[in-house]
């Protein structure tokens, strides 16, 4: 199939600190799945989203590329998949403006993250925090992008845009393609080793409970052996064990195994034995792709090129979108 025929896969990802282990299972992974089962796929890092909150410049600077390079690491082939950084290609701010025009205020104001991210930073409630969503409309509809997969909190997010693309086609003629979202399955939303009940998150104030995917093996082990579970010793899948119940989910995440033949394969042993199990899972599985993420790291001339490549790949596309958006609105051709 040739790739104008292919469907458009299109998501992004915050590069606000290292992955964790839930970035890594729930999202990435699958991800970069799709780039082998047919999909043109478009990724990027949205690093525009970012500065939301406020960021250290450095940090910024180096969780940016570090994302890249671990992208990369984890398998995401560049003669199949576009991945670029969001603030190389100027057409995301070009149409988000557009896009804040044909925005509601009460629509924005009704969007969970917002409510959420104010809460939590109610010192710097900014503009730009509250049309995050006009900037990720315009980051999707820019690509004519027809899956969005995102984790469940961001379905809101998919959903005006929608509604914008809709909106906007109505008031003019087709020029968006109306994007469907995809939310993973249970079993995909990875929880704090140290409070199973909430989502392991990089922003967790918590390290233990949070796995970072460029974690060394002795940290991971330790986490893992401290992570919180319950009194009951023995490995069993139930709503009522949520320790338990998180640990076995990432132990069959990375084996394939299934809930009843890990149950089986811990009968007798307690958490002794599973929770360092579980460890050395994970340790095997981010091994290698630490291993060439140090590489790529150290070669800062390849990944500057490739963001470069990627960039220019991306902005053939999003131009032409945003040129056909500019004369429908009416803004007068240079
Ligand atoms: P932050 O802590 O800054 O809010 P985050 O770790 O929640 O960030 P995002 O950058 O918002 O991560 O999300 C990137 C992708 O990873 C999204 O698709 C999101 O749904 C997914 N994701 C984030 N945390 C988890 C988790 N614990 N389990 C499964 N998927 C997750
Ligand atoms: N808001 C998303 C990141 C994001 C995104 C996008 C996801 C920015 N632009 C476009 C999908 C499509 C998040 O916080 N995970």
């Amino acid at each position: 199939m040739e790739n104008n025929e292919k469907k458009r896969i299109l998501s992004m990802y915050q590069c606000t600190g290292t992955f964790t282990l839930g970035n890594y299972l729930g999202a990435l992974r699958n991800h970069i799945r799709f780039q082998d089962e047919g999909y043109q796929c478009v990724y990027a890092l949205a690093d525009l989203h970012a500065i939301t909150v406020r960021q250290e410049p450095a940090n910024l600077r180096k969780y940016t590329l570090e994302a890249y390079a671990f992208l990369l690491a984890m398998g995401l082939d560049l003669d199949k998949t576009i991945f670029f950084i969001q603030s190389h290609v100027p057409e995301h701010s070009q149409l988000a403006w557009v896009l804040n025009c044909y925005t509601q205020f009460g629509e924005l104001s009704r969007m969970t993250q917002f409510k959420d991210k104010s809460a939590k930073h109610a010192d710097n409630i900014n503009a730009g925090l509250f049309t995050y969503p006009c900037l990720m409309a315009a980051d999707i509809l820019l690509y004519q992008a027809d899956y969005v997969p995102v984790g469940a909190d961001q379905k809101q997010h998919v959903e005006i845009a929608r509604d914008i693309a809709e909106r906007f086609n109505g008031l003019y003629s087709p020029t968006f393609t109306v994007p469907e979202p995809i939310i993973p399955q249970h079993g995909a939303r990875v929880m704090s080793l140290q409070n199973p009940l909430s989502k392991m998150s990089k922003s967790d104030e918590n390290q233990n409970g949070n796995i970072s995917v460029l974690d060394d093996p002795d940290t991971i082990m330790r986490k893992f052996k401290r992570a919180v579970t319950d009194s009951e010793s023995c490995v069993r899948y139930a709503e009522e064990k949520p320790g338990v119940k998180n640990l076995m989910e990432i132990y069959s995440c990375i084996t394939g195994k299934a809930m009843d033949e890990i149950e089986k394969e811990f009968e007798g042993k307690g958490y002794g034995d599973f929770k360092p199990a579980v460890a050395e899972a994970v340790i095997g599985e981010l091994r290698p792709i630490q291993e060439r993420f140090r590489e790529l790291l150290a070669d800062k001339g390849y990944l500057r090129g490739c963001c470069r490549e990627n960039a220019e790949k991306a902005h053939a596309i999003a131009q032409r979108t945003l040129s056909k958006v500019m004369k429908k609105v009416g803004y007068l051709p240079l």
